[in-house]
């Protein structure tokens, strides 16, 4: 891959205390201007997250009742991600015919989207060097052959990321289910996969349960845990604000002190512009990476302890009596707990877990919101099955302020697993889907993003169709993912700007250039709209307003369609979904429970929520119909000598594997990217110091991968533990290191050793 930067020119400065204020409006106003110009920043950022305008394509954080929204609902990486669709570059076949797909491997992720955006349809002809145009119809048709002469439909993989809307990923679904199989690999079996199979084990249901409405106005106490905010999700800042402001108190536990958990500065607040913003975490736990196992099992266990010392003043009984089952054996893998297991394994004192529990049982009401730091852990469902067991304890579900909360990534992630792309999808939602459509979906349960590489890299699939994402960059082993595409025959990319995925391609490539969020959709019923779901369960309309990209765009929608009428004929209507997007919110109606009148409730202002069982009515839908208790054992890593296990984040210049830029501002970065975050004593105990260049060596059952030359840099991390960023260290994780249970990739996780680069002998001479 492409390295965009090594360790020299990095210029590296202390870490920020506080996150936003007035320099967040500047680099998104600068952004905005560069990319846009004035009219076009002024037509998208006043129309982001309105009730008029579009969905933000950036991370799924809800809107404000209609009433509250302020004219600027946006955050700096909002802006940045609108920037990037909305650019004005163009790349059009006259630099496809300059530029072989070899040339293009050589630059970085950052440059090859800074070209701009498709604008027509390219084809890759076997054993062909340059992406050639071709027309749509020839295109589609190409496809359509390609999937009809399988010999099984197994052999086909269709991979969906999270900005997909409803309605497309809705027929995208269906198309892949129709051809017969269930192989609907996509975005969040990286993601949130952990949290969607702990939840529907426990609770019911595989999304949260708080609205925003929980957070900002009943919650007494917010815990956040394997969370960046003031990166990945800014809006919330000005929530937890809020909720600070009423009195809420914060507990955040992370092995990185991110600054946007420290302090915020809201800068359409005067005091956040001008004075020191508000302080948000009232309590910050320095947690060791994979330690929140150790750390929720050891404040169940203190607030065990506390019931026991004090019956009926902890615990919710009439709670656990009226709705749970387990509680019991719950309590005893708790009562057999050391207190030496719980601090080895979340590197926390006993003291500091107490203290924590303190703060607990001081609140009637407690949310816990968590993303990556959690989810992306070998032991991660365990872990999220233990935040559960916490909020049980106290009957926090199922009442205002209370809840569990996974923050939600993709901008319509959630919606697009709603809609059926899972590889699993229960019967009900295929009978259904059968029924409305007149055919047999397939029974089998599909291909998830690991083992779609898997058939990939062992010869088991032909044809690749991806809507959207960047699937060779976002998964792990880089290498075998890249070698596994070679082994297709076909590989298609439905996308807005060229990426990595397009340039390693199976024996011959299409790349499908689509509308994006800010633009104009126009159809033959009209000008159409699209619907996404939150992560709080809203679903709500967004409407483009920019003039397409090019005049060759297609939507989502109208590829995905004319992709099944050029298999299928007019068997389901394709023609009829495409042409008028109210016929596919019919259909969805008819399958999707909690969609009734969808089209006319979607059109009110703000949208409608979805039925959450557990939070509306204390209703469980699982095995038993009663919340689970569960079990859990302590399993921590165990490091071999000298190692340190390695997360992978994000830094505050990119949206997953889009580059923005080469900072990290929050952390104290300028200028590039490879960098690893090592405790100072660490390094000294490696012989290394702060400016250092190392390689990060990952060790797993099947040999060693490398990632070379990134600069040491002495950061505030607990011991043992390190950071860098994906998806440079992508070529790290191995296939086969993935979640109990979820099967996602363990990027939160590897176990690596730092190698300082020996000094090229030429230099030392
Ligand atoms: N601007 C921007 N917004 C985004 C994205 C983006 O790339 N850029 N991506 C979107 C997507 S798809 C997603 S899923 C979300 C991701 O949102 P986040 O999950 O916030 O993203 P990460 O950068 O992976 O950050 C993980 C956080 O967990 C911490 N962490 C790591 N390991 C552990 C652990 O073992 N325990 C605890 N307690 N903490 C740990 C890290 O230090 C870091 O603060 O953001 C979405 N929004
Ligand atoms: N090591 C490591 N790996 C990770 C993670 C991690 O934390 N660490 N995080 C994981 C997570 S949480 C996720 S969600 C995945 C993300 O995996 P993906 O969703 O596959 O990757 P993205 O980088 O979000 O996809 C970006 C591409 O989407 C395309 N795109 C953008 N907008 C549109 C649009 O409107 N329509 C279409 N059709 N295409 C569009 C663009 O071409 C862009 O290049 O990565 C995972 N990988
Ligand atoms: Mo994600």
């Amino acid at each position: 891959m492409g390295d965009d930067v090594t360790g020299s020119g990095i210029e590296v400065s202390r870490p920020a205390t506080s996150a936003v204020g007035p320099r967040a409006v500047e680099v998104s106003l600068r952004r905005a201007l560069n990319e846009m110009g004035v009219a076009r920043s002024l037509a998208t950022l006043t129309a982001m997250n309105q009730v008029d305008g579009f969905d933000c394509p950036s991370c799924a954080w809800p809107d404000p009742s209609p009433g509250h929204r302020s004219h600027a609902e946006f955050c700096e990486n909002g802006a940045k991600a609108v920037s990037w669709e909305a650019t004005r570059d163009r790349v059009g076949p006259a630099f496809f015919a300059t530029h072989s797909v070899d040339d293009l491997r050589d630059l970085d992720d950052h440059s090859l989207e800074q070209f701009g955006r498709l604008t027509e349809p390219l084809y890759l002809a076997p054993g062909a060097t340059h992406y050639a145009p071709i027309s749509w119809d020839d295109a589609l048709q190409l496809c359509a052959q390609h999937l009809a002469s399988l010999s099984d439909a197994n052999r086909a993989v269709f991979y969906t990321s999270g900005r997909a809307s409803n309605e497309a990923a809705f027929l995208f679904q269906l198309l892949a289910r129709r051809l017969g199989t269930n192989n609907l690999p996509d975005c969040s079996n990286m993601c949130h996969e952990s949290s969607g199979v702990a939840l529907t084990e426990t609770i019911g249901v595989g999304k949260g349960t708080v609205s925003l409405e929980d957070i900002t106005d009943h919650a007494d106490l917010i815990v956040i845990v394997g969370q960046n905010p003031g990166t990945n999700h800014p809006r919330m800042l000005s929530a937890l604000e809020t909720a600070k402001r009423r009195g809420a108190r914060i507990v955040s536990a992370n092995p990185l002190p991110e600054a946007g958990l420290v302090r915020f500065k809201n800068p359409q607040r005067a005091r956040g512009v001008m004075g020191r913003g508000t302080a948000l975490t009232d309590r910050f736990l320095p947690v060791r990476v994979n330690g929140d196992l150790g750390m929720f099992a050891g404040i169940n266990k203190a607030l065990l302890a506390r019931e026991e010392r004090a019956p009926g003043t902890i615990v919710d009984h009439p709670f656990i009596d009226a709705y749970c089952d387990g509680f019991a054996e719950a309590c005893e893998g708790w009562r057999e707990l050391e207190w030496s297991q719980i601090e080895e394994a979340s590197g926390l004192s006993r003291t500091q877990i107490e203290e924590f529990a303190d703060d607990v049982v001081a609140a009637k009401s407690v949310i816990v919101c968590w993303a990556m730091g959690i989810t992306q852990h070998r032991n991660a469902v365990a872990t999220i099955r233990e935040i559960v067991n916490f909020l049980l304890l106290r009957g926090n579900i199922g009442r205002p302020g209370a809840g569990p909360s996974p923050i939600r990534g993709h901008s319509n992630v959630q919606g697009d697993r709603t809609m059926g792309i899972w590889e699993k999808m229960p019967d009900a939602f295929l009978d259904r889907l059968g029924e409305e459509f007149g055919f047999a979906p397939p029974r089998d349960p599909g291909y998830d993003t690991v083992e779609a590489i898997r058939a990939m890299r062992d010869g088991r699939v032909d044809v690749f169709v991806a809507l959207g994402g960047n699937f060779v960059a976002a998964t792990p082993d880089t290498a075998v993912t890249m070698a596994a595409m070679a082994n297709c025959r076909l590989t298609v990319h439905v996308a807005t700007k060229l990426n990595r995925s397009h340039l390693y391609h199976g024996e011959s490539a299409l790349l499908l250039p689509c509308l994006g969020r800010t633009e104009r959709d126009v159809r033959e019923g009209g000008e159409q709209f699209v619907t996404v779901e939150d992560s709080m369960s809203m679903v709500h309309a967004s409407r483009g307003r920019l003039a397409p990209g090019s005049p060759h765009l297609r939507s989502e929608v109208a590829i995905v369609a004319g992709l099944g009428e050029a298999l299928f004929g007019e068997d389901v209507g394709w023609r009829a979904m495409a042409g008028d997007y109210r016929v596919i919110r019919r259909h969805i109606e008819q399958v999707i429970p909690g969609f009734e009148d969808f089209d006319e409730r979607v059109r009110q202002p703000g949208g409608f929520m979805l039925p959450r069982g557990p939070h509306d009515s204390r209703t469980f839908a699982t095995a038993t119909g009663r919340a689970r208790f569960t079990r859990n054992a302590l399993d921590a890593i165990h490091l071999p000598e000298g190692h340190l296990i390695l997360q992978t984040v994000r830094s505050h210049d990119q949206f997953n594997t889009t580059v923005y830029g080469l900072d990290d501002r929050y952390r104290g970065i300028e200028g590039g990217r490879r960098v690893v975050f090592v405790n100072a004593d660490d390094l000294a105990e490696r012989g290394l110091a702060d400016g250092d260049s190392v390689d990060l060596v990952s060790v797993w059952s099947d040999g060693e991968r490398r990632a070379e030359a990134f600069r040491a840099v002495a950061y505030p991390t607990p011991r043992g533990c390190a950071a860098t960023y994906f998806p440079e260290a992508n070529v790290l994780v191995p296939l086969d290191s993935t979640a109990i249970g979820s099967n996602t990739p363990t990027s939160k996780s590897i176990i690596v050793r730092l190698e300082p680069v020996s000094v090229p002998s030429a230099a030392m001479t």
